[in-house]
């Protein structure tokens, strides 16, 4: 890391005014001068901006060296896009069309805006949790010999301090103290208002302590130096300050300088004159505005104190709404200024009407050299990274052998082989999962290629020469990282390893495994990782009542239906393990390529004999979504559709019924998600004149117009039922609509009508006349 330059304090506080301005203005802009097109509120956060533009001022234009990387508020996306637009790298358009289409993005996005965005950020919580995880990636990419020590660089949170009731930070928290995460910086823009109110007194230094405890250096930035040195000198006047309850505090912040005597007369009396007697109103108010994250010096020397790699949490104490009118107003977190007011501002910052997008409008030439100076010697980057792709060869990978199998298992094995033949591909692989390695068949995987571990950790079992199937033995080239149980640190832990590309120009492949159900656990997570296009691979087994035993609590339902609406994620189930392997296969090319994605695979544990075949025709169907497995006459009535571990049902029932339903057809069904969306986009393509049809449409216009079809997986029936929406066929759906249960297969299959009565029922259903 890069010792920070000396700089010129009033050239700082210069820019923060800036900042403040132009975010004001961009909000001020949008909402009141862009013409409105459908009336509909454009809105923005003045007051959130404003409360930390010169904590970003001291960061970006001081503390920050070229591989820092941060995430900001995202609220406090505009002061983002001013920076920017100081640094030449933000156009005035994208400003201007700030919350329109195409404009600058109201919340950062990694993908959307112009910038360089480190994280994208907007759900609060995950945008502070995701810095951990990047560090930890860094640490991974160090150990791994594939990052120098001078390309390594902070990652920097900035917080609002409602933010922190976020559970999703303390799991983080745990998790980074586990690995000795380091070089975080999480600075809290401590302005005591969240969207609805102020703040509870009650967490006040409660927040410093969690931290403590988890080894953060914790700096509590609550004075500017001026307050600082007035406080110093009025002992009992500090004493009364910081008794002050927040919500207190804020209203007389509000209500400035004649609110603050008469309350300071009131209650210290003869004992507040001589200090009451040295301030006028508009004096007094401005003293006590003078708080630690608006004093220029004090975040400056805070930020050039805190240059090693401990963690530092930074409570940085600021009014929201700082130097606007609605200052510490308790409802001004979405509050707008009306033009009397912006036109107030504008001129209390020296910006003449009409040029008000002027970077440096009304700067005096004595300042504007120190400003520019200091605008020129700014070190973060000014351009988007370059994304990494297509770097890494993807071997062909071959189907375990086996005539019976399940798909977990051949999940376990396809990885141990890739591990076994080695090369460029399989040692950019990291596995990671919430405690759940060893029963979702990660174990042969991690005896192979180790745990990482910042420092190396034996494996005292092993050296006790106590028998186990699993080494567990870790140091900074082991390639799996082993979570506690909290699903939510697993999606920031694939995000951060699946932006690797992107953060560091070193693409992983990372892999995640976790029980099926337990994705609703990190489903906000899984969202953030997947809107920031980070390309990894979720295996999730087990899954469905295949389960049996093991009961309702942990049978998944409606992950189908999850992946079918969430974009930038594809959902394969196989139902053999050579599907498997093409999926893998192709998940891994999806990873490294520009257009790619992330993939979710559904697998079970329960075995089932694999399909002998002629040929691999069946391969390309299958990567697509479906393929037939029985291919229907011309003339079939009727086709039995079946998605993963069901599969023997369906090929049973197929066996059982094909002489009474001449020409039935099987088709295989391994992604609902592709099938379903190549037919939309189909449907778009032919209104710009493509006529192609789509991979579903071709192939189940194998059956007449007028045929059945009995769709079943283990999951919601929703999952499969719009099939009879895409050439009008008429659908029997069987699937799981109710909590599951323990149970034998055989007698949970028969309760929730997955097996071959329910089949003939439905084939039945189908082919009586109406
Ligand atoms: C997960 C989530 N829940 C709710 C919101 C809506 N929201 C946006 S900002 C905010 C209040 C934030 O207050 P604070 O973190 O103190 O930020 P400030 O604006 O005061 O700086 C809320 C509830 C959100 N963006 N994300
Ligand atoms: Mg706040």
């Amino acid at each position: 890391m890069l010792k920070p330059v000396t700089t010129d304090i009033e050239a700082l506080k210069i820019l923060d005014d800036r900042l403040r301005w132009l975010s004001a203005w961009t909000i001020h802009h949008a909402n009141h001068i862009r013409p409105s097109e459908d009336g509909l509120k454009v809105g923005g956060h003045q007051a959130s901006c404003a409360s930390m533009t010169a904590i970003m001022a001291a960061l970006y234009f001081h503390a920050l060296g070229p591989n820092d990387r941060v995430a900001v508020k995202p609220h406090a996306g505009p002061v983002l896009h001013a920076i920017h637009y100081l640094l030449g790298s933000q156009s005035r358009e994208a400003l201007e069309r700030f919350r329109a289409f195409g404009g600058a993005q109201s919340y950062p996005s990694r993908t959307k805006d112009k910038i360089p965005v480190d994280f994208s950020t907007g759900s609060v919580g995950l945008g502070v949790a995701i810095t951990l995880f990047a560090s930890l990636v860094q640490d991974y990419l160090t150990g791994h010999e594939w990052l120098d020590e001078k390309d390594r660089g902070r990652f920097v949170a900035l917080i609002g301090d409602a933010e922190l009731d976020e559970g999703n930070i303390y799991e983080a928290l745990i998790e980074g103290f586990k690995h000795d995460v380091r070089n975080l910086w999480w600075i809290v823009d401590y302005n005591r208002q969240s969207l609805d109110a102020t703040s509870a007194d009650r967490m006040f230094e409660r927040f410093d302590e969690i931290f403590k405890s988890c080894g953060w250096r914790v700096m509590e930035l609550r004075y500017g130096k001026r307050l600082q040195n007035v406080l110093a000198e009025y002992p009992n006047l500090k004493s009364w300050f910081e008794a002050l309850p927040n919500a207190e505090l804020s209203a007389l912040h509000y209500q400035g300088g004649a609110a603050w005597r008469t309350r300071i007369q009131a209650e210290l009396g003869k004992a507040a004159a001589s200090f009451l007697k040295e301030y006028d109103d508009a004096a007094l108010a401005s003293l006590f505005t003078d708080l630690g994250g608006h004093c220029m010096e004090t975040l400056v020397e805070a930020f050039d104190a805190a240059q090693d790699d401990v963690p530092t949490l930074f409570i940085a104490w600021t009014i929201k709404g700082f130097g606007l009118p609605f200052a510490g107003h308790k409802d001004n977190h979405a509050g707008l200024m009306n033009p009397t007011q912006l036109s107030a501002l504008r001129d209390a910052m020296g910006v003449s009407e009409g040029s008000e997008w002027e970077p440096l409008e009304g700067i005096g030439d004595n300042a504007r050299t120190g400003v520019e100076a200091l605008l020129d010697r700014t070190r973060i980057a000014r351009e988007k990274r370059s994304r990494s792709f297509g770097k890494v060869s993807i071997p062909a990978f071959p189907s375990p052998a086996g005539e019976e199998q399940s798909t977990q298992a051949a999940f376990g094995r396809i990885l141990l082989d890739l591990s076994k033949a080695g090369g460029d591909l399989a040692d950019r692989i990291v596995t990671t999962s919430p405690d759940v390695t060893v029963s979702t068949n990660l174990g042969a995987w991690v005896n192979q290629r180790g745990l990482f571990r910042r420092s190396e950790t034996p494996d005292v079992f092993a050296k006790a020469k106590i028998a186990s199937a699993q080494k567990w033995r870790g140091d900074n080239k082991g390639q799996h990282i082993e979570l506690g149980i909290a699903e939510s640190n697993l999606f920031l832990m694939l995000a951060a390893a699946g932006l690797s590309g992107d953060l560091f120009e070193e693409r992983l492949f990372p892999i995640g495994t976790l029980y099926d159900p337990f994705i609703a656990r990190g489903l906000d997570a899984l969202n953030y990782a997947c809107y920031q296009d980070a390309r990894f691979i979720l295996v999730a087994t087990p899954s469905g009542i295949t389960l049996g035993p093991e009961g309702g609590a942990h049978q998944s339902i409606n992950p189908p239906l999850i992946a079918l609406g969430q974009p930038g994620l594809r959902h394969y189930e196989p139902a053999f393990a050579d599907e498997l392997a093409a999926m893998m296969e192709e998940a891994f090319r999806l990873i490294d390529d520009p257009n790619g994605e992330s993939t979710y695979l559904r697998l079970s544990t329960r075995s089932i004999i694999q399909e002998e075949r002629s040929d691999d025709s069946w391969r390309a169907g299958a990567l697509q979504g479906a393929y037939w497995l029985r291919h229907p006459g011309q003339t079939a009535e009727a086709a039995i559709v079946a998605m993963g571990a069901v599969m023997p049902e369906a090929k049973a029932a197929w066996e059982e019924l094909k002489d009474d339903v001449p020409g039935l057809g099987l088709l295989a069904v391994t992604s609902p998600d592709l099938l379903h969306r190549n037919w939309i986009a189909a449907q778009a393509a032919r209104w710009r004149g493509d006529r192609k049809p789509s991979h579903v449409e071709q192939l189940l216009s194998a059956l007449p117009p007028q045929a059945g079809l009995v769709t079943m997986a283990d999951a919601a029936p929703a999952s499969l039922s719009w099939l009879g929406g895409v050439l009008g066929q008429r659908v029997a759906p069987l699937g799981v609509e109710k909590f599951g249960q323990t149970g034998a297969l055989a007698d949970l299959y028969a309760a929730y009508r997955l097996d071959g009565s329910a089949i003939t029922e439905a084939v039945a259903e189908l082919l009586l006349p109406a």
